[in-house]
């Protein structure tokens, strides 16, 4: 008998398994199952099947070859392999970041019907800093300005994007030495590709410092103009109520999920969930309404701001269909595991795709565009409704009841908390009430309990007065555990306890989805800025106990980079070579300030950082 409380935490993932298997339902854990033994070569990074005189391996155990056939040997495979793990990733954000480029411009023109620009003052200020700003034109006429302006930091016109001039000068005198400034977000991403074909880039700190120039092009250039056109686009985030757990699905409405990234298509869908007309219709067809829950990063833009319910992260989004009330489910791209379309055959589900970059056989493709999204949202809705009446009573089951989480903490929030300027917050890690802050970032993986990894961490975290900001599916592993609510002061040493209990904020504060790392960078850059330090000075941490994706290597990289120690919960494949684990776990910290540390345990990983923050505090002349 499977103990499911093996498998995860939550309560609501544990039911959902328990059911799966009386109805014969295949989930991520058991094809997990079904792989081990895994590859030990690719979990070392010592596989290459970069071109056709491989595939290739290199013998860990010196027994065997030691050499790929073309002569690379076990350093050059581990650099190759990581460094296209960061160009994957990078190009994943950078993609995203470009499609809202697109749709600001579209609006500028008039042809985005739905879209509108939300937050004038941070368009202005954009369009100051990208040195485009003019006061007599139309603010359409400046979202057009400020997206061409945007769509040259993708190309090779300049000699570096522009948000890289966020980062404290220290720092930027530190990249500009080692040659890492990201010339263009787009140009990165294909160096990395170009230098690791066979035969080009032979030295491996070579490439890895490339990779971290990539990695900077996703950091400060695609995430960050994700975000921040995001915010204009959308609305920039503030602080409110909404819920989260499979308990955020309602038995007597229509539920839909928006699943994904991209808060392009899902905007629209609210737009449509929220008709009065469509309403109606689902009236007609038996349900009290519509229920719109996100999933994943979709899910995070939504309800940091319109404050949507969260039904799961990363390894609960087969489980959501489990509930056997799931009406739809629109994904855009990333993270949508091919494995949702034999989920959703067993139920009465009906998945749509929505991107013509990510799609799935045997699914109902509606592409969006700017021009016809808001059409498309509502073809797709009405469908929906008609998928109600094919739902079976007898498979329905909601485990849990919703948790209330607190949401929306974008970087102008948190200083609107603060009363306008970080001031109170440096006071507050001057005076050791809060001790420093740590990211607490990334997804799922079955490799690591579900939600274990962060919820334990960010409980050691906060109740040693260390403030944690939370992306991606760590938001809902707190949100769930209750940590994201005020009350959750009572789980913090005495110092954070106090100033949540002033500032009426949680200790561990919902920062936004994968890309709004760079809200993180943003502030991590101000606060240095402010105590005119570099950012590796500060008694700040990253962390991924549950990562999976290449996205989150690049996300590691540009952290790492720009001067944040950084401690993973699951091994890249880089053991393989000792002069890079070396490097990583050590060396770069007399490169960058900052290095990587591996820690499944978050009880192990937790006395890292937190004796990693003792030291940053005791160099600075801080009390610990
Ligand atoms: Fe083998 Fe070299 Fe080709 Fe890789 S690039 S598959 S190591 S021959
Ligand atoms: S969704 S990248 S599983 S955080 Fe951003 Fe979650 Fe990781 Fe996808």
């Amino acid at each position: 008998m499977k103990d499911f409380k093996d498998f995860s935490i939550c309560y609501d993932a544990q039911e959902m398994l328990k059911k799966a298997e009386n109805d014969g339902v295949e989930t991520v854990w058991d094809r997990h199952e079904k792989q081990q033994p895994q590859c030990g070569y690719c979990e070392l990074g010592l596989s290459c099947r970069i071109c056709s005189m491989g595939p290739c391996r290199i013998d860990p155990f010196g027994e065997g070859p030691q050499k790929g056939v073309c002569g690379a040997d076990a350093d050059i495979m581990v650099a190759r392999n990581l460094a296209r793990m960061v160009a994957a990733g990078s190009a994943s954000h950078s993609d995203h970041g470009r499609d809202l480029v697109e749709v600001l411009y579209k609006v500028g023109c008039g042809k985005a019907q739905g879209y509108e620009i939300r937050d004038v003052e941070k368009l202005t200020n954009l369009a100051k800093e990208y040195n485009v700003y003019e006061d007599n034109i139309s603010i359409q006429e400046l979202a057009k300005k400020l997206a061409l302006a945007m769509m040259e930091d993708f190309g090779m016109k300049k000699e570096r994007i522009t948000l890289i001039n966020r980062a404290p000068a220290k720092r930027i005198e530190l990249w500009e030495k080692l040659k890492v400034i990201p010339r263009g977000i787009d140009r990165e991403t294909t160096e990395t590709m170009h230098r690791t074909h066979m035969g080009v880039d032979n030295d491996y700190v070579s490439l890895l410092l490339q990779s971290v120039r990539n990695s900077l092009s996703d950091g400060y250039g695609g995430s960050m103009i994700g975000t921040e056109v995001s915010d204009i686009i959308f609305g920039t985030p503030k602080p409110a109520m909404s819920t989260v757990n499979l308990g955020v699905l309602k038995e007597d409405h229509v539920n839909i999920l928006v699943h994904g990234h991209n808060p392009v298509v899902s905007e629209m869908v609210y737009l449509a969930v929220t008709d009065p007309e469509m309403i109606a219709y689902a009236r007609t067809k038996g349900a009290e309404g519509i229920n719109l829950a996100g999933l994943c990063c979709t899910g995070n833009e939504l309800m940091m701001r319109k404050q949507i319910p969260m039904a799961g992260n990363h390894l609960m989004t087969e489980l959501v269909m489990i509930t056997g009330v799931v009406e739809a489910i629109i994904v855009d791209y990333q993270c949508i595991m091919p494995s949702l379309v034999d989920v959703a055959k067993c139920y009465h589900t009906k998945l749509f795709s929505t991107s013509d970059k990510a799609k799935f056989p045997n699914v109902k493709h509606v592409e969006f565009s700017p021009e016809t999204a808001k059409e498309k949202a509502y073809t797709i809705i009405k469908e929906a409704i008609d998928n109600f009446t094919n739902r079976k009573k007898q498979k329905v089951k909601i485990p849990v009841f919703p948790v209330k989480t607190m949401t929306g903490f974008s970087v102008e929030a948190i200083l609107d908390a603060l009363g306008g300027s970080l001031d109170p917050l440096i006071d507050a890690i001057k005076a050791g009430k809060i001790k420093g802050a740590v990211g607490v970032v990334g997804c799922n993986n079955p490799k690591i309990k579900h939600d274990y990894g962060h919820v334990e961490l960010i409980k050691r975290l906060i109740e040693n007065d260390i403030l944690v900001l939370t992306t991606g599916c760590a938001n809902v592993a707190a949100g769930k555990a209750g940590l994201q609510i005020p009350e959750a002061k009572e789980l913090a040493g005495p110092g954070l306890k106090e100033i949540c209990n002033s500032l009426g904020i949680p200790p561990s504060l919902h920062v936004g989805s994968c890309v709004d790392n760079s809200r993180i960078l943003v502030i991590a850059c101000a606060l240095a800025k402010a105590l005119n330090v570099d950012i590796s000075d500060l008694p700040l941490a990253g962390a991924a106990p549950e990562w999976y994706s290449e996205k989150a290597v690049a996300i590691g990289f540009y952290v790492m980079a720009s001067g944040i120690f950084t401690v993973l919960g699951v091994m890249p494949p880089i053991l393989g070579s000792k002069n890079i684990t070396e490097l990583a776990l050590k060396g770069l910290n007399d490169v960058f300030k900052a290095s990587f540390a591996v820690e499944p345990d978050p009880i192990k990983a937790s006395e890292i950082i937190i004796e990693h923050i003792k030291q940053k505090r005791v160099a600075l002349g801080l009390p610990i």
